[in-house]
């Protein structure tokens, strides 16, 4: 695993709106999980002078990924919020950019780690260390904004959601994530097959294949194995997709046999008891 810092940032459309989209899209992506979220920030337009400012924040996340996978994994969250224009520090809607990465050093034509002018840019520093207090560089100096001269902080927008601290994600006053440990099962009577119907945590929004969602299926799957109640994933476990086009997700869901529904509640119960911490 490695810790890794993305600064995340856009000026176009609803900024805080894309904010939370980039963070939920990178907690999403397989082998990507995030750690920690650093307050939204609105800050000076840098680079092209006559666009509107940008709201800017960092995320720190554990992957397993190599930096050039991760890059490719936000490309893949750039294109897919919406990113189409290539003007260079022009205006956009998701920028995500790889600020450190462990401790490793990289170049190559695609990619420079550490980013090469983030300790001039309040914009990066600002968040980053709201996000590792005592940070330090691949070269062991350490990360301060004692060198910032653009791109400069105009106000503190305070914390975002971070889902690594919740195991509820609340979007705009809905609950719409669970993760575990969670007390309450969702069947799906939309998802049969023969004598097995999909369950779940109560996750109100249902996309494809994420990580998280992964997690909590993993989790559920392990309650139930513990209390004899069987289980199967369709159409594959959940991080061994079949198709042959990776970047195409499959909803991953799992199956538990009818007749089990109530002993599936009960092994629930029993498993998560007083956890103080599930929801
Ligand atoms: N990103 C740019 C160009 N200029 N200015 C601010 N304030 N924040 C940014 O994230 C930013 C920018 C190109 O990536
Ligand atoms: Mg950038
Ligand atoms: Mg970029």
């Amino acid at each position: 695993m490695t810790q890794a810092i993305i600064g995340i940032g856009g000026n176009l459309g609803d900024r805080m709106t894309y904010l939370r989209r980039m963070i939920r899209a990178l907690d999403d992506a397989e082998c990507v999980r995030v750690s920690a979220v650093s307050h939204a920030y609105e800050t000076e337009p840098w680079g092209v002078s006559d666009q509107s400012s940008y709201y800017n924040a960092a995320v720190r996340i554990e992957t397993s990924l190599r930096a050039d996978e991760l890059l490719e994994v936000c490309k893949g969250i750039e294109e897919d919020l919406g990113r189409r224009r290539t003007v260079r520090f022009g205006p956009r809607t998701a920028d995500l950019d790889i600020l450190l990465f462990g401790d490793e050093e990289w170049v190559s034509e695609r990619l420079t780690i550490p980013h090469p002018r983030m300790l001039e840019r309040d914009f990066a520093v600002r968040p980053l260390l709201d996000v590792v207090g005592d940070l330090r560089m691949p070269d062991g100096s350490p990360v301060t904004d004692e060198r910032v001269r653009i791109g400069r902080v105009l106000a503190d927008l305070g914390p975002l959601e971070d889902p690594a601290a919740d195991n509820v994600w609340v979007d705009e006053g809905e609950v719409r994530f669970v993760r575990a440990p969670f007390r309450s099962l969702e069947v799906d009577e939309h998802e049969v097959i023969g004598d097995w119907v999909a369950v779940g945590p109560p996750r109100l929004e249902r996309g494809g294949s994420n990580s998280s969602t992964d997690f909590d299926l993993l989790w559920l799957e392990e309650v139930m194995n513990d209390a004899g109640v069987p289980t199967t994933f369709y159409p594959h476990r959940p991080g061994e997709s079949l198709s042959s086009y990776p970047g195409v997700p499959t909803e991953v869901r799992l199956f538990v046999s009818r007749d089990r529904i109530a002993d599936a509640y009960r092994a629930l119960d029993e498993a998560v008891g007083e956890d103080p911490d599930a929801v």
